[in-house]
């Protein structure tokens, strides 16, 4: 197999750098930590490592050092599509180099095999109340695929370590291949009462397969949408909460199954992935109040009405990025060339345009500018992708392709369990006392 073979490759150059830091120089000084961080959510404290994503600041993600507008430019593409093949990025990230199309389609024709998923996830998530939230199906449904897992097995039966990765390789490629089929049966069920399992069509890629079992209308169009959002989704460095959660629980050496679904639950939450649901809503908001698209005017009131009443502007602001989110970008320019006549695209472009300066004016957010999900919505809405609570299990499908290359490369070198030093508040009082008194 392509990624396992490349992988094996690479790997005793990557332990033996690994092991040289581990060994040789544990005791190099990284960064100080402030009483401001240890209370502050560990805000930019540099503990993780991870060869697969980069967040700039100043200038945003980077897979295997690449930005967006290049990832998209030198990524292959389907014969007659803008946007690259998904699994072209799958590549990326677990390699580290750009495959060529041949290679992207080797591994397209993994998940193809992979993509079947067993009867017993499509019971589990037809028993389920009618009112359960989608992501609480997505994770149900990967934490059932677990008693598949090839790590699971592999680790009971003795498996030695310096093979940990292979299992972890081979969970990883079902994951991603099974994601798309259960989010699109989910969708299906949950908002159109329909039953039958979707079928993976072994000619047609990631992006197509998910267009078509999605059953939209415009098949094409929603097949590069979902490429492009699939791939924007993906990675985002290790410490945001899915990412890291992904990383802390297979730490334990908890399968990818295991860890995966633990992602998806912080993913869920509101001030990570679930905000794309309420930026939505928020936009929707706004027409509806105007019933048009408003002036500059009206929504710069609207804007700080929705401060005053003590909310968050969904999509605004960022942990780490301090500029525009290009993954916005990226998603704002396929909006603009495709459909710019569009109302919502247009409202979106006008908060571009007016919220920023009511935070500044604000004087709270550290960026106030766009973040992801300010625009994802509004493109699965023009798509006719209008359930908002799916919006997320959409960032679940992407999430995992980030996230397993991730799990993969932790397995192959060797990370340890994750365990941070935990401190009272008195400590911490007493840290400050004595550097006050020094
Ligand atoms: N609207 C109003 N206030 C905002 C704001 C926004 N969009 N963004 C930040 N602020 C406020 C914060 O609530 C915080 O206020 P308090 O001091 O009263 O608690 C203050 O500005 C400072 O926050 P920050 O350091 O700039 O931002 P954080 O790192 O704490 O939080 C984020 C980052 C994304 C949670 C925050 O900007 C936010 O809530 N944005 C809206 C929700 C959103 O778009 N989430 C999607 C995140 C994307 C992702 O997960 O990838």
């Amino acid at each position: 197999m392509i990624l396992k073979e490349k992988i094996a490759e690479q790997l005793p150059a990557w332990r033996e750098r690994y092991k040289a830091l581990a060994k040789e120089h544990a005791e190099v000084v990284v960064d100080k930590v402030t009483v401001g961080q240890v209370v502050g959510g560990m805000r930019d404290i540099k503990s993780l490592v991870t060869d697969i994503s980069f967040v700039d600041p100043a200038e945003g993600i980077r897979f295997r050092g690449k930005s967006i507008p290049e990832v998209l430019k030198q990524l292959p593409k389907a014969r007659g599509n803008k946007i690259p093949l998904v699994g072209g990025l799958y590549y990326l990230l677990m390699i580290g180099e750009v495959p060529t199309r041949e290679q992207a389609m080797l591994v397209e024709a993994e998940w193809a095999a992979r993509a079947e998923v067993p009867d017993h996830v499509y019971k589990m998530i037809r028993s389920m109340p009618k009112e359960t939230h989608p992501m609480t199906l997505l994770s149900q449904a990967v934490l059932a695929l677990q008693n598949d897992s090839a790590f699971a097995k592999g680790y009971h039966a003795g498996m030695k370590k310096d093979v940990y990765w292979e299992a972890a390789l081979e969970d990883s490629l079902s994951l991603t291949a099974k994601l798309p089929v259960i989010a699109a049966f989910i969708y299906r069920f949950k908002y159109f009462g329909e039953t039958k399992k979707p079928r993976y069509n072994a000619k047609l890629d990631y992006g197509a397969n998910f267009s078509k079992m999605m059953g939209v209308a415009d098949k094409k169009g929603y097949a590069e949408l979902s490429r492009l959002y699939f791939i924007l989704h993906s990675d985002h460095e290790s410490g945001n909460v899915s990412a890291h959660t992904m990383h802390l629980v297979g730490s334990a050496l908890s399968d990818p199954f295991l860890s995966y679904s633990a992602a998806l639950n912080g993913l869920a939450g509101p001030l990570h992935g679930l905000a794309n649901q309420e930026c939505l809503g928020w936009l929707l908001d706004v027409y509806k109040m105007f019933k048009k698209v408003p002036s500059r005017d009206e929504l710069y009131k609207f804007a700080w009405d929705t401060l005053n009443s003590g909310k968050v502007i969904p999509g605004y602001g960022h942990a780490v990025l301090r500029v525009p989110d290009p993954r916005y970008t990226a998603q704002m320019k396929f909006a603009k060339e495709r459909f710019p006549q569009d109302d919502l695209v247009q409202l979106a472009d006008l908060v571009f345009d007016v919220v920023p300066a009511v935070l500044k004016e604000q004087g709270k957010a550290k960026n106030p500018a766009p973040n992801v999900d300010a625009i994802s919505g509004t493109l699965q809405y023009f798509y006719g992708v209008r359930d908002f609570d799916f919006y997320t299990v959409l960032f679940g499908v992407g999430r995992a392709l980030g996230v397993t290359p991730n799990y993969v490369w932790a397995r192959a070198l060797g990370q340890p369990i994750e365990r941070p030093k935990s401190l009272s508040t008195k400590m911490l009082e007493d840290i400050v006392k004595a550097s006050q008194a020094a």
